[in-house]
């Protein structure tokens, strides 16, 4: 229910120290990072936790404002820790959460309070039972939007084909960042369809649920490349 951990704990945290040494200087960290981060206590402060807006997190995602170049954005979806196994060894691939934005509130909940100009760290709302407008689920549409409108060339998906629904056209990657993407910038979408990541399911590439996302990806002028239990160092076969 409430934020435990704050944002300076998240910033320690370990196995995630590759963001800073890549992206942001030393010199220039402590500074803009303490703009950055009252821009983002800012966005949710003071306001009605279930009655937030993307609007609310523009200057923060202005200030930490980074493009991933082309070729290396990876998305994901139900397969969190796969995809970031991956780009922790390819460290030039980029996950939403190896970009600053991602990365300073990956693994929070946060929200304020209408009467005050405090963090709540008491209570805040379900996204999936209480309120669809909560600081946390709006917060993560924009940057998710943001981050497929800002993709490139080939852009790939880490999918769990343990999962009858591989695809989901629910979750944030069907609902968002596939539907963000800009098919003048982006020409190919390539699935990685992972087994064994410990559901029943077995979903390769031919399934129906992987069809569904091939027939979406090209309604949209783009490219669909599918590969089942890919390894780094092998090719992608087209489908
Ligand atoms: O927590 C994150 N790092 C996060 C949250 C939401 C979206 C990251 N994303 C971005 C990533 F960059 C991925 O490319 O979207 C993609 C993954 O989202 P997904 O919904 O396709 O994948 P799931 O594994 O179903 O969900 C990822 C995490 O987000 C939470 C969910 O509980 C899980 O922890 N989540 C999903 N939808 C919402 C929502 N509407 C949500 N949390 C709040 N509101």
């Amino acid at each position: 229910m409430a934020t435990s951990q704050s944002l300076s704990q998240a910033a320690g945290a370990p196995g995630r120290k590759r963001f800073f040494s890549t992206f942001c200087p030393p010199q220039v960290l402590d500074k803009d990072c303490q703009k950055i981060q009252e821009a983002f206590i800012k966005s949710f402060t003071s306001k009605d936790p279930c009655n937030v807006t993307e609007q609310d997190y523009q200057l923060f995602i202005e200030l930490t404002n980074e493009i991933v170049p082309c070729d290396k954005t990876v998305f994901w979806s139900k397969t969190k820790e796969l995809a970031h196994q991956y780009t922790e060894i390819q460290q030039e691939m980029f996950t939403l959460e190896n970009t600053l934005l991602g990365y300073i509130v990956d693994g929070l909940r946060w929200c304020g309070d209408a009467g005050s100009s405090e963090i709540n760290y008491k209570s805040c709302p379900d996204w999936r039972e209480e309120c669809f407008n909560n600081s946390v689920s709006v917060f993560w549409n924009a940057v998710s939007k943001r981050f497929a409108e800002d993709a490139c060339g080939v852009v790939h998906v880490v999918l769990n084909g343990s999962l009858i629904k591989a695809f989901d056209e629910k979750s944030t990657f069907g609902r968002v960042e596939i539907r963000n993407l800009h098919p003048q910038k982006v020409h190919t979408l390539q699935a990685w369809v992972m087994h064994s990541i410990g559901g029943i399911a077995s979903i390769s590439c031919s399934s129906s649920s992987i069809f569904n996302l091939k027939t979406i990806i090209n309604e949209r002028n783009i490219t669909f490349t599918c590969q089942d239990n890919y390894r780094r160092g092998t090719c992608m076969g087209a489908k």
